[in-house]
């Protein structure tokens, strides 16, 4: 049995196309139904769909034996554990710090930054020496900088269109974003036919969107 973890949404709309090419077809329709394990053309492939931040917990606990993530998840999620075999070029964008054009220097001296990918900004931070105050959000980081609870924040960006409409600016881009597969270390060795076979179909599915 091969449990693939997918997050409803961009990734699973980006990936659904690359498991066809690799003869991987849901029985269900993902985006309807209410399941949280889908069966596949395969009786031994299942689709479980979890929340994107999941993922990576749900495949380094071997909970799924594979998963498609953001590489935002992943910076963030920072494990070791997580086989990263292959980049599947979708559902890209970028981390971005952002804010206000000419942002006043802070009274407080330590610039604070807004953001979900907390562990990730002190990190960027830290590599330069510069000291931050990281306050987590779960959502709606644009709005910080608009009501003085941050300086900057740190947030995905894709097409702008966001951060414009909240008067915005890119500053620093942190890091390019894509999805990945993530395999368990386990599965990769006790399913590696199986898991080997996937990987190579996955990657010439890539290969073909991007010709
Ligand atoms: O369920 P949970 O809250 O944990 O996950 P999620 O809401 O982050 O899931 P989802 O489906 O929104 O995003 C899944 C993954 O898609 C992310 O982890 C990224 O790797 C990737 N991705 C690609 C994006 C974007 N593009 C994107 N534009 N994720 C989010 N956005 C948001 C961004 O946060 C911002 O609010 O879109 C807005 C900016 O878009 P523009 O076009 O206005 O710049
Ligand atoms: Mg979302």
């Amino acid at each position: 049995m091969l449990k693939i973890a997918l997050s409803k949404g961009r990734i699973l709309d980006d990936t659904l196309p690359l498991l066809a090419t690799a003869d991987i077809v849901p029985r269900d329709n993902p985006e309807t139904s209410r399941k949280l394990i889908l069966d596949t053309n395969h009786e031994d492939v299942k689709l479980v769909l979890i929340r994107a931040s999941d993922v990576p917990t749900y495949v380094e606990y071997g909970a799924a034996d594979i998963g498609v993530a953001g590489k935002d998840v992943l910076m963030e999620y920072d494990s070791d554990d997580l086989y990263e075999p292959l980049d599947l070029k979708i559902a890209q964008c970028r981390l971005m710090v952002a804010g206000r054009e000419n942002t006043p220097l802070p009274p407080h001296g330590r610039l604070r930054i807004a953001t979900k990918y907390t562990k990730t900004t002190q990190r960027y931070y830290a590599q330069q020496g510069i000291q931050v105050e990281v306050i987590k959000l779960y959502g709606s980081m644009e709005l910080a900088p608009l009501v003085g609870l941050a300086d900057f924040i740190v947030d995905l960006v894709e097409t702008g269109n966001t951060l414009r409409a909240n008067g915005l600016v890119e500053l620093e881009q942190i890091a390019r974003i894509s999805s990945r597969l993530v395999v368990n270390k386990a599965a990769m060795k006790i399913k590696y036919q199986q898991i080997k076979h996937l990987i190579s179909q996955l990657q010439q599915a890539v290969a073909q969107k991007t010709v």
